[in-house]
């Protein structure tokens, strides 16, 4: 009895010490998720996220007759975090970007369509690889690329973990002393003139919105082309740039925006904040706007519960392979498919790709030809093009598959077969078929898992739930055992499936590519 007790805590030490990303989901791939977002914008193996906000005036939300809404994505996506993060208590180590404000929106301090807008278009493209705070993150980062910034000025991080339940209030609003404002910031980690840099920064996009806050810009704005009421904060709602601190010194066009002009003089929080230092970190910051903007909106995002360890910054690979999949054939052979990334900029890629194979005892295999060029995207980062595969592997014993200087790690032990695999979407079954090498199963058996991006009560995002699949044997293959096995799940978008005999885990593969895979 005392020694299994002592088992439990030291395997839950083991969880707590290490990080807290979804046991079994490795660090690589929620890497190359991110990365994969950050770069394929439009065209071939695209994610809608960039689009939402370009142009930066463009309103991707979800509330009637959009195009005459008054609203801007952009502007939603960076007032976000801030909502979202300002409740942190970095001495205590909790709070920050974890998408509490989810679980938030109906607070009377968060008021608007940006908490529901943002987590409800966000939530499809999450999953095990991919947090809601990541997103979020990742939201501020193509928004300053769209409004005037620079995609390469914020690097952006993964392993932010979503909380499940709201956190504390305490959004400053227009109405909050100046003194209580500061206390709130300095709690999550901004020095005064980092604050006021951090909302200058903040409110060179959007507006204020009559239909949120008619004490403060009445209801007047009010038109059948602005239908929420929103009044521009500076002359430029739609670039991140000087003009709204230049206008708030001057005098001039808006003169800083509602939250310095409004007759209700208790609700000019903007103007109380601004002039707190005689004007010397605007004056500043209209200076160097680009660069102090970034670096705060970095700090921001990069404010994370102390359990959370952060990756290394994100950097787009000119080389990558996506949809990687294994099969293995009656007879125990096994071949490998997908797709070769290429991204570049100036110079196009050649029309096929050469590339080996390489076993754990250094046989290389010859050179093979990808097909030809099947597909083309851009983005942020540059064009890419996209190149098809499949080869027969010398296996067991092939480790990596190699081409441009790159080396793609392959493991032939145990792997998830996901063209004899199957998703039915009407039935809400996924079955999962998997090999295992049978002198690594040693007689035991074989488990699978899948992380289910499920609803969840009181937040648009969505909950990864980490569902158990039962194998059962199913044929032997040459030098492989096959497994296979069928759950119901509460969802089929968005899933990844993982197999593992005893601590032997595969990789990880998304059940879009199974067969009615989406
Ligand atoms: C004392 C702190 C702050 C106060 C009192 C405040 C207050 C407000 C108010 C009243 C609005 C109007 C919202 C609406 O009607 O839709 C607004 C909008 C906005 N705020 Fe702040 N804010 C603060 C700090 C920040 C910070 C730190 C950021 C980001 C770094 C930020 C970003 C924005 C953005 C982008 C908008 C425009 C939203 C839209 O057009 O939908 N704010 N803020
Ligand atoms: C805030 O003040 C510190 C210390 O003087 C300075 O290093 C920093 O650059 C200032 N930040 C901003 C945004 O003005
Ligand atoms: C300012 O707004 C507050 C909150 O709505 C309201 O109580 C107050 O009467 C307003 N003051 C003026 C001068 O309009
Ligand atoms: C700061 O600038 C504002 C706007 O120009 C002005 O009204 C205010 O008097 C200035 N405050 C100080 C202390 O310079
Ligand atoms: C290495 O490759 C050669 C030629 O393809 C093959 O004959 C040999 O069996 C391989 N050796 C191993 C250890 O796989
Ligand atoms: C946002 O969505 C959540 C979850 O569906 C809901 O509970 C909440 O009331 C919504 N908030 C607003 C302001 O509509
Ligand atoms: C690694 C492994 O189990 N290899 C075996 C594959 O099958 C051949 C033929 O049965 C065996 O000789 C290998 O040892």
């Amino acid at each position: 009895m005392k020694s299994f007790t002592l088992t439990i805590v030291s395997v839950l030490a083991l969880f707590c010490t290490t990080n807290a990303d979804f046991p079994g989901i490795d660090r690589q791939d929620m890497i190359e998720e991110m990365e994969h977002y950050l770069v394929d914008n439009a065209g071939t193996n695209s994610v809608p996220i960039v689009s939402a906000v370009s142009s930066c005036s463009n309103y991707a939300g979800f509330a009637s007759d959009p195009q005459n809404r008054g609203e801007q994505t952009s502007a939603q996506w960076v007032r976000f975090p801030f909502h979202d993060f300002v409740t942190a208590d970095v001495a205590a180590g909790t709070g920050g970007l974890d998408a509490s404000l989810g679980f938030e929106s109906d607070r009377a301090e968060n008021h608007g369509l940006f908490v529901n807008d943002t987590m409800e278009f966000l939530a499809p493209t999450m999953n095990a690889y991919i947090s809601m705070a990541d997103q979020v993150s990742l939201g501020v980062l193509v928004s300053v690329a769209e409004c005037g910034g620079n995609a390469a000025a914020i690097p952006l991080r993964v392993g932010r973990i979503d909380a499940l339940a709201a956190g504390p209030s305490g959004v400053p609003t227009p109405f909050t002393p100046i003194g209580p404002t500061l206390a709130q910031f300095a709690q999550a980690g901004f020095a005064a003139n980092e604050t006021i840099a951090l909302v200058a920064c903040g409110h060179s996009l959007g507006r204020v919105h009559a239909v949120n806050f008619p004490e403060i810009v009445g209801e007047s704005p009010i038109t059948s082309t602005n239908l929420d009421g929103g009044v521009t904060f500076d002359s430029t709602p739609t670039v991140l740039d000087p003009s709204g601190m230049n206008e708030y010194l001057t005098g001039t066009g808006s003169g800083g925006g509602p939250l310095v002009t409004t007759s209700n003089v208790s609700a000019r929080s903007d103007f109380r904040l601004f002039s707190s230092d005689n004007n010397v970190t605007i004056t500043n910051l209209a200076q160097n706007t680009g660069r102090i903007c970034s670096g705060l909106f970095e700090k921001m995002l990069n404010t994370v519960p102390s359990t959370v360890t952060l990756s290394d910054p994100i950097t787009p690979m000119p080389w990558k392979i996506v949809d990687f999949i294994m099969h293995c054939s009656p007879g125990g052979s096994v071949r490998i498919e997908g797709f070769i990334r290429a991204l570049w900029t100036t110079t196009p890629p050649p029309n096929k790709i050469t590339y080996n194979t390489v076993t754990s005892s250094g046989n290389v295999s010859r050179q093979h030809a990808s097909d030809a060029a099947s597909g083309s995207g851009s983005g942020l980062f540059g064009s890419t093009t996209y190149y098809h595969f499949v080869i027969g592997t010398d296996s067991p014993g092939t480790t990596s598959m190699n081409f441009q200087g790159y080396s793609y790690p392959i493991d032939d032990t145990i792997f998830v077969l996901p063209t004899q695999s199957t998703v039915k979407p009407d039935a809400n079954t996924i079955e999962v078929k998997a090999a295992v090498l049978t002198s690594s199963l040693a007689g035991g058996t074989m488990e699978g898992t899948l992380y289910v991006p499920e609803t969840q009560q009181g937040s648009m995002a969505k909950k990864i739930t980490m569902v158990t699949v039962p194998m059962k044997f199913l044929s032997t293959n040459g030098n492989y055992t096959l497994f296979d096995g069928l759950v119901s799940v509460s969802n089929v978008e968005g899933v990844i499936a993982k197999v593992a005999v005893g601590s032997l885990g595969s990789k990880t593969v998304k059940t879009k590519l199974f067969n009615g895979g989406i």
